[in-house]
């Protein structure tokens, strides 16, 4: 399959991030995406194939012209007032407070918009987050014109991002912006698994009421695991969209057998739902060495995992989100997608 990649990703790299409390060097970092990349060309995965430039209306299409606009601006606005770094929210938004005005200040659309610590916007990340919706559409653009499967090596990640809101390293929805290009282009029906350890809690948000999209996610229980406040089981959808949501929450500790038999009950509902194109939210944190997560599964189950989803039989997008063990990322990712291939 093809693999669409940018190399303009390199140009958002986080200057660290909280963890437990502590100022550690971030997880999501650039080699991340040059190792699933090496892997995938030693593994004849296919050819490297460079986005196109789409149109921002691809973007708003999915997201608040507001927030794109400050994704845009606000390291300008940021070093305009003198402060050094990236820019940060400092406040959130939580319980009794606005949510039908945005501030005018920089710190103010921050904390309307950004519901984390974790995802700081740099002078060059605006480029990057651009090229990775733009990897993601043009892969989806491969799908609508006939390929059975395409790989969008997508960084920074997007599931996490909802319609006015980023956070969890990610500031746009690559998989859903390219989910909507698809329904743009003439699918009718369209089904994202989300395989990522985290809760995919923006894609969610995003397709919640509607029954054009089924989103399908087997994700750490929110009781333990970030981003803890979506993800839940009793989450099935709304109004139209009710019954097109499934959460599949799993314990802290979970193992290839608990975890693949999530992977049949999502898969069955997937097939269910007949889409005309699957859109696999790939994330590899699901691995037993990845430093933020506490799932189980080793080197050979995802290229298990990849062979259980090519049964579905579906033109297939993967969109890579996720997955922080960097050594063995190559490895983890491109075992999905050759187990897609070779089965
Ligand atoms: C795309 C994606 O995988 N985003 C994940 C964002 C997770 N960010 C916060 C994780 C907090 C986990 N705390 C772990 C403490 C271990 N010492
Ligand atoms: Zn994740």
């Amino acid at each position: 399959m093809d693999i669409i990649f940018s190399p303009d990703h390199a140009l958002h790299e986080s200057p660290g991030e909280l963890n437990s409390g502590e100022w550690v060097p971030a997880f999501e970092k650039p080699e991340r995406a040059e190792l699933i990349l090496a892997r995938a060309l030693e593994m004849n995965l296919g050819k490297v194939v460079a986005p196109d430039s789409f149109p921002r209306g691809a973007i708003t299409r999915i997201h608040d012209p507001r927030m794109v606009d400050l994704l845009e601006s606000a390291a300008a606005e940021w070093a305009e007032l003198g402060r050094p770094g990236a820019a940060l929210p400092f406040t959130f938004f939580t319980r009794g407070m606005r949510r039908d005005r945005v501030p005018q200040g920089l710190e103010g659309r921050l904390a309307y918009f950004c519901f984390d610590a974790g995802t700081p916007v740099t002078a060059t990340s605006w480029q990057a987050i651009r090229s990775s919706a733009d990897v993601a559409l043009t892969g989806a653009r491969a799908i609508s014109g006939g390929a059975s499967s395409v790989f969008s090596l997508c960084r920074p990640p997007g599931h996490h991002a909802g319609s006015d809101h980023y956070g969890g390293y990610c500031f746009l929805n690559n998989a859903a912006i390219a989910v909507q290009s698809l329904l743009d282009s003439g699918a009718l029906r369209v089904a994202i698994l989300d395989v990522d350890y985290h809760h995919g809690n923006g894609s969610q948000q995003i397709f919640y009421e509607r029954d054009d999209v089924l989103l399908v996610n087997i994700h750490a229980t929110p009781d333990q695991e970030y981003p803890y406040l979506l993800g839940f089981a009793d989450e099935p959808g709304a109004g139209a969209g009710e019954g097109f949501n499934l959460n599949l929450p799993l314990p802290w500790g979970t193992e290839w057998p608990d975890w693949s038999a999530a992977l049949e009950t999502g898969c069955a509902r997937v097939a269910d739902y007949a889409p005309d194109v699957l859109v696999v939210s790939l994330g590899v944190d699901t691995y037993k060495h990845d430093p933020i997560s506490q799932f189980k599964l080793d080197h050979e189950h995802f290229t298990r995992m990849g062979a259980r989803i090519a049964k579905l039989g579906l033109p297939t997008l993967f969109v890579m989100e996720g997955g922080y063990a960097v050594a063995e990322i190559g490895i983890n990712a491109v075992n999905v997608l050759t187990g897609f291939e070779g089965a």
